[in-house]
């Protein structure tokens, strides 16, 4: 007898989703009235987990769950530590939350994040997600578009660039306080790469609100770029008319470009991209072209984007 292996993208999806066939059981296990539902008030535990968006397939398994909520970069609370940043977070405070919005734009307004979240329905995509240091994870995020946003708050036709600022709460966050670096983090996109529909304002992980060590309680992901794009836990959106500054851009130029999109062909200066390691087991992959969504970007741009 002839056993045929399939390639990575002929994997069916609920080989490749374990984790969200999970989530998805326990919904109905709670729409039946056979789950508890946990009590975590301000937190909108109810609206996890999220109708999943079956539009993105993944090629490869969905990491552990322990892993992604494991290993993480969020330099606030530890610029030195990957690991065990779960336990730094005890101090910071999530709700309740507000998120600032300004620059060229309608009418510049705060808004509550229950606010927010009542405006759009949530959904839950399965994405690769790809570190500039090569480790790389693939999760269910839950969230809505970037696009969905942008397009409430009616930004003027003079905004070409978005920028992001991450909350600045140095007593909450400890990490703040161990490196000299230009606090409080930032990150930008140009308009229409805000605006494409991979783009996502992320509030959920595995059909759960986000934990803090991955953002929360709102973040970003662009899930063709490197991960130091997808900024934590904002509390600021701003519409400009020239490129914004960015803090891994700030602090290297030389190795951290505007775009950062993902590249296997141009190494960082001090290490090859051409592969990367799958958290927890290190496995490596050839590392893919704009992190596997070339056929959803590519038309973004003209190849000389760093
Ligand atoms: N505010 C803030 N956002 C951040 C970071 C950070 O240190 N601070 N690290 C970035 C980097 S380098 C990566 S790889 C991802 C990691 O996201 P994860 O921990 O959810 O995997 O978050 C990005 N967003
Ligand atoms: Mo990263």
């Amino acid at each position: 007898m002839l056993i045929r292996i399939p390639n990575g993208w002929e994997i069916p999806e609920r080989e490749a989703t374990p984790e969200s066939v999970y989530w998805n059981r326990r919904s109905v296990l709670r729409a039946a009235g056979l789950l508890a539902v946990p009590s975590l008030a301000g937190q909108g535990t109810s609206l996890y987990p999220a109708k999943k968006n079956d539009q993105f397939a993944l090629d490869r398994a969905v990491t552990p769950e322990w892993a992604a909520t494991g290993y993480n970069n969020y330099y606030e609370f530890d610029p030195y530590a990957k690991e065990g940043l779960k336990d730094l977070t005890g101090k910071f405070n999530i709700a309740p939350w507000k998120v600032e919005v300004t620059g060229l734009v309608k009418e510049p307004q705060t808004y509550d994040l229950d606010d927010i979240l009542k405006k759009f329905p949530l959904e839950e995509r399965l994405y690769r997600f790809r570190c500039v240091e090569r480790w790389a994870m693939a999760v269910p995020w839950t969230g809505f578009p970037m696009a969905a946003f942008i397009k409430l708050v009616e930004p003027k036709a003079t905004a070409k660039f978005i920028r992001f600022v991450t909350v600045n709460r140095p007593k909450e966050m400890p990490g703040m306080a161990k490196a000299p670096y230009p606090w409080p983090y930032f990150e930008g996109l140009r308009m229409d790469e805000a605006m494409n529909p991979l783009t996502m304002l992320v509030t959920g992980l595995y059909g759960k609100p986000l934990p803090k060590q991955n953002g929360a309680p709102i973040r970003v992901v662009v899930p063709w770029k490197y991960g130091y794009k997808s900024i934590k836990s904002i509390v600021r959106v701003e519409f400009t008319s020239n490129e914004p500054p960015t803090f891994w851009n700030r602090l290297q130029p030389a190795e951290y470009g505007f775009y950062s999109n993902v590249e296997p062909k141009k190494p960082h200066p001090r290490w090859s991209q051409a592969y990367e390691q799958l958290i927890p087991t290190m496995e490596r992959k050839a590392t893919l072209q704009y992190n596997g969504y070339e056929q959803f970007v590519s038309g973004l741009y003209n190849g000389k984007e760093f």
